[in-house]
């Protein structure tokens, strides 16, 4: 299958390096023209375990996808955009959709919500699916990425198909992308209900993201901080009064899954954390600001999200100041 993988952060450079390693013909489509180079002079480097590889996918930085002209016999099967939702431009939204009008589909893997609406203006929704991922990774280099945690992902049209006849033609495309995510050494499986299953993790994102980020400590060290607990748990219940306004359906066991995932991930630094640490923007506004958001619809105060919201943007306000 020809897959491009569109963004070479830590996710999208875990996916190309593993696809391209189990025989997927590759593009990755890299920001900096730096980063294409390294990627195709050295090869991408992946570190898991006690092992090493290095992958051979074909690198072009955006720039130069612009520039090409999209058609039909070179346009990919797949785009698995990568990007953070910071980075998700009306500039970069125009160049995918005029690839997807040639008859690919696009597979959005951000964390949080609020993108799909973004897309949909550009995509047709048809299209368009999404990806809800625990994988964990770290990008150590331009062309360097360390697999930290094993995870699993759902995939799923964003939008639900109408006719059968449609439904079937982009269920098999889906089941195609996810036999060749498999053989790559993933878990994947096929949702029909994405919106629920975003706002499932988003809940999750909301609690472990903007606190390991504020106290600068991986994942698992939430759970040994004992006066951290009822501020998590806040976090959470307004989460699900929010959700419920919106008429989302929880996962029951939802908040052993906070936990679990504190667990599961002990050792790994949450996006967010990495994003501060690197001096980024962070994806704030697409997880406890989108909760905010939501909330406010229905005359709903969050004041532990707000607290969380208002901090993580001082940081970034701080971080944009010293470097000016
Ligand atoms: O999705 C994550 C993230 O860091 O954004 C979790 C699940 C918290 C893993 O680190």
């Amino acid at each position: 299958m020809n897959i491009w993988v569109v963004g070479a952060g830590s996710i999208g450079m875990l996916l190309a390096a593993k696809l391209a390693l189990a025989g997927q013909a590759v593009r990755v489509v890299t920001h900096s023209e730096e980063q294409a180079r390294a990627i195709m002079d050295e090869g991408l480097r992946l570190v898991e375990g006690d092992n090493e590889y290095v992958a051979r996918p074909e690198a072009i930085a955006f720039r130069q996808l612009k520039r090409l002209a999209p058609a039909a016999a070179q346009a990919p099967d797949w785009l698995l955009l990568t990007v953070k939702q910071q980075h998700l431009t009306d500039e970069l939204m125009t160049v995918l959709g005029k690839w997807c009008a040639r008859g690919t589909r696009l597979l959005a893997w951000q964390n949080g919500i609020g993108h799909v609406e973004r897309l949909a203006d550009h995509i047709p929704a048809s299209r368009l699916d999404t990806a809800v991922t625990t994988e964990g990774a770290r990008k150590n280099s331009l062309n360097e990425i360390h697999h930290t945690g094993f995870g699993m992902t759902r995939i799923g049209c964003a939008i639900e198909p109408g006719e059968a006849e449609e439904r079937q033609g982009t269920e098999q495309r889906q089941k195609k992308l996810i036999s060749a995510l498999h053989m790559a050494g993933f878990e994947v499986s096929l949702s029909n209900n994405m919106r629920e299953i975003a706002w499932n993790k988003l809940l999750v994102n909301a609690v472990i993201n903007p606190l390991t980020a504020l106290l600068q400590v991986p994942n698992g060290r939430l759970l040994e901080l004992e006066p951290l607990m009822p501020l998590m748990r806040s976090l959470y219940e307004e989460g699900v009064e929010a959700a419920h306004a919106e008429n989302v359906r929880l996962q029951e066991d939802l908040w052993e899954q906070v936990l679990e995932v504190c667990r599961r991930t002990a050792n790994n630094a949450s996006s967010m954390l990495q994003d501060v640490t690197a001096g980024r923007p962070t994806e704030i506004d697409w997880v406890n600001g989108a909760l905010l958001q939501a909330a406010r619809k229905h005359g709903l105060t969050l004041m532990a999200n707000s607290t969380m919201y208002r901090l993580i943007k001082s940081i970034e306000a701080k971080q944009r100041q010293s470097g000016e």
